[in-house]
């Protein structure tokens, strides 16, 4: 059984009950959600759009592997409503994005998948509500805990914190 943790974003439609379907369909099919972060309001990043974000986190244990945990949320992502993929790293609005940000320790490449997920550190739409349920987790790459990356990430955007 691993604990992975998945990064929840929305900014079409009934955003909460985007989060809230999302959330039900996990723990339907890919194992036990153990905690569920608060909701965050977010701007949109790395793009335009008007639609703001709400952004959540939580945990779910499973027995699945990495690969079978993507193809079972790129499926409840279709089932909610997604149409569109970034492409070539330009994004766009969704009713909902599920991003495997850590499985335990593992780190991993593919074509399709990379564990841990490369945007955690720089984002702090990822990083407040990850930091909620997981402050004390070690990322396995940097070798700092989601807390201090936190912090760290808010230092660099606000010098006098
Ligand atoms: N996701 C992105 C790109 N930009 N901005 C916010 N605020 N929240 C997101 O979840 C988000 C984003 C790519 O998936
Ligand atoms: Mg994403
Ligand atoms: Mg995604």
């Amino acid at each position: 059984m691993t604990t992975v943790y998945l990064g929840l974003g929305t900014n079409l439609g009934d955003r909460e009950l985007n989060l809230r379907r999302a959330t039900d369909e996990i723990e339907r099919r890919i194992g036990k959600v153990t905690s569920l972060s608060s909701f965050y309001e977010t701007a949109p990043w790395g793009f335009r759009s008007e639609h703001a974000f709400l952004n959540a986190a939580l945990a779910v244990q499973t027995d699945l592997t990495p690969g079978e945990v993507l193809v079972r949320t790129q499926a409840i992502e279709r089932e909610l409503g997604r149409r569109s993929k970034s492409v070539g790293g330009v994004y766009s609005d969704r009713p909902i994005d599920i991003d495997i940000l850590l499985y335990g320790d593992r780190l991993l490449t593919t074509d399709t998948l990379t564990l841990p997920h490369p945007g955690i550190a720089e984002r702090l739409f990822v990083l407040r509500p990850l930091a909620e349920i997981a402050g004390e987790v070690t990322h396995p790459v940097l070798g700092v805990t989601i807390g201090e990356l936190l912090r760290r990430a808010e230092a660099a955007t606000d010098p006098l914190r």
